[in-house]
């Protein structure tokens, strides 16, 4: 297009048109005085583009992360200055840990007033700079659509991340004559021929092979493909921490996850590996139990480590085989790997039957058995249902006895990070208002974020959330009881009554608290259209799904301590 054919344009409107052109659908956040030109320009996009409006922004962080998770397009978060930009920061350091594809604007002081430590000033590159790709301000309007492009093809390229643009106020009200980007591409790598000789090669040669799924960057046909050749070729597959729902928990090659509370057997399957074929996982703290079932930095287990991100390949593991590859591409070339699976068909049918025993439930103190209705949800809800968790000892219930059944019916946060389960919950059902969508929330958890319940309301996205009430932070109880026993400091909740709260909100409550009422319950949840809250009391002393909280506190006193 010719210069003189262009409009002018406010900076909100450029921003508004190149989001669009880059196919967003969606964004979340809070608004601030010091974006209203992209309010402005967000107002005459709204039938392509939706603002979705939240109530902190955290929560609107953890939704721009989860549709980034969901759809693999770059989730978008709109906070204000100072106050809104370190709201949000949860959802940046969630979605750099997660590698999810996240593009999160912020509104800036002016450049007249710029490093006065004006109002609710912050130098983002500062102060983000850790937790994500790339940080950068976009000081001339004109220069928007070049910086819009840049921060869509960073966030999704190679391990895909968060991205930060500050928008400073004056830049946003300048007007400009300029061209709109194109959409953006994605950039993957893909493995070499002779990489996939080599793969081949010490593949066959294995006595003990197993598959560790995991990371960011999957799409259902690249998950679909693996669990097609895992199959084929007899191996056992784990997932890692969280990321469950990368591999069809009813194959007969999945073993499990490798992530915290691994069950025993499995962890020592990992150790025990003579070749570990670790695809899209990064190897982290969580999914290795504390750097311990692969040895820093030269692994026990010759490693072949295929990883998007080239700067992760090497990082604390050496690998035999290391290969830089999208996991897509990755996939794609091992159609044409065949492996001859004789020799460890019959580990795999073992590794198994060790998972299915590991996900008989077993019971715990206390009227409620959780684990039976985690059976129930499991059977009870549609193939194609979402469920989002949360962070805290609840969630080990869902991890051990929930069968994930393929690509994203699960969205969780692999740093940890409570309060995730209902934002992300929200988000997932505005994204799929077709498909159910279940938050699994501890009590601690869900009121970090539980403000969220009136963006469900607001917008009708029909959510069922969990609330598994022990009255504490339990996850700190235990830590606390196995270090310092029955010295109670920090970790006790009083809590409100769940179910009316639902009500407050227009939406619909209930209290569960023996086993056979909860299917009753989700039932009528489900049936009653509107966002649900249910509230599932846990007796306080069932802390795990294989101990009580009087056991470790009994072993702790023993011990001396
Ligand atoms: C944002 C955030 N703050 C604090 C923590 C530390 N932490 C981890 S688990 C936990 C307790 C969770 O309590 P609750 O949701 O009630 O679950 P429970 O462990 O009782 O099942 C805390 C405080 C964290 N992981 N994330
Ligand atoms: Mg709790």
């Amino acid at each position: 297009m010719q210069q003189q054919d262009l409009k002018l344009r406010h900076g909100g409107k450029v921003l508004a048109d190149a989001l669009v052109g880059h196919g967003a659908k969606m964004a979340f956040g809070v608004p601030g005085e010091s974006f209203l030109p992209v309010l402005d320009g967000l107002y005459d996009v709204r039938d392509q583009l939706k603002f979705v409006v939240c109530r902190q922004e955290g929560g609107a962080a953890y939704m721009a992360d989860a549709w980034g998770k969901l759809t693999g397009e770059p989730g978008l978060l709109f906070v204000t200055r100072g106050p809104g930009a370190t709201n949000g920061a949860v959802g940046v350091h969630t979605a750099f840990q997660d590698s999810t594809p996240l593009v999160v604007f912020i509104g800036q002081v002016g450049n007249d007033f710029v490093e006065r430590e004006a109002f609710q000033e912050i130098d983002y590159r500062r102060m983000y700079g850790q937790m994500s790709k790339w940080v950068a301000q976009i000081d001339r309007v004109e220069r928007i659509p070049e910086y819009v492009s840049h921060a869509f093809h960073t966030a999704t390229a190679g391990r895909p991340g968060p991205v930060v643009l500050a928008l400073p106020e004056d830049m946003l009200f300048a007007e400009a004559a300029v061209a709109d980007a194109p959409r953006y591409k994605r950039v993957r790598p893909a493995p070499s021929a002779r990489d996939m000789e080599a793969l081949q090669a010490l593949l066959q040669g294995a006595k003990r092979p197993f598959v560790l799924v995991g990371g960011g960057g999957w799409s259902r046909a690249a998950c679909d493909g693996l669990r097609a050749w895992v199959e084929a070729s007899g191996l056992p597959a784990g997932t890692s921490f969280r990321c469950q729902d990368l591999f069809d928990n009813r194959s007969s090659s999945y073993a499990g996850d490798v992530g915290i509370g691994i069950n025993p057997k499995l962890a020592q399957r990992v150790k025990e590996a003579d070749v570990l074929l670790v695809i899209g996982a990064r190897l982290g703290e969580m999914t290795t139990s504390g750097y311990s079932l692969l040895e820093v930095p030269l692994p026990q287990q010759k490693l072949i480590h295929v990883h998007a991100g080239a700067e992760e390949l090497g990082r604390v593991y050496q690998a035999e085989l290391p290969i830089n590859s999208g996991n897509a591409q990755f996939v794609e070339a091992l159609a044409a790997v065949a492996l001859d699976g004789a020799g460890w068909r019959e580990r795999t049918r073992a590794a198994r039957a060790e998972y299915e025993a590991w996900g008989k439930p077993q019971p715990i103190p206390g009227r409620l058995q959780y684990a039976e209705a985690v059976k129930w949800l499991d059977g009870a809800l549609p193939e194609d249902a979402i469920v989002s968790v949360g962070a805290g000892n609840f969630s080990g219930w869902m991890h051990r006895y929930f069968r994930y059944k393929g690509f994203r019916s699960q969205l969780g946060a692999t740093n940890g990070s409570m309060g995730y389960g209902l934002p992300a919950a929200v988000a997932a059902k505005l994204a799929a208002p077709e498909r159910t969508v279940v938050a699994v929330c501890g009590d601690g958890d869900f009121l970090m974020t539980g403000q969220e319940f009136a963006t469900a309301a607001q917008y009708g996205a029909a959510v069922i959330a969990l609330v598994v009430n022990n009255g504490m932070y339990g996850t700190i109880r235990m830590h606390q009881e196995r270090e310092y026993p029955e010295r109670i400091s920090g970790t006790e909740l009083r809590n409100p009554d769940f179910a009316a709260y639902a009500r407050a909100f227009g939406g619909h409550g209930e209290l569960v608290e023996e086993t056979a009422q909860f299917a009753p319950a989700f039932e009528r949840a489900r049936g009653s259209g509107k966002p649900a809250i249910i509230e599932l009391r846990l007796d306080p002393d069932a802390i795990t799904t294989s101990t009580t909280l009087s056991k470790i506190r009994a072993q702790a006193l023993k011990s001396g301590r």
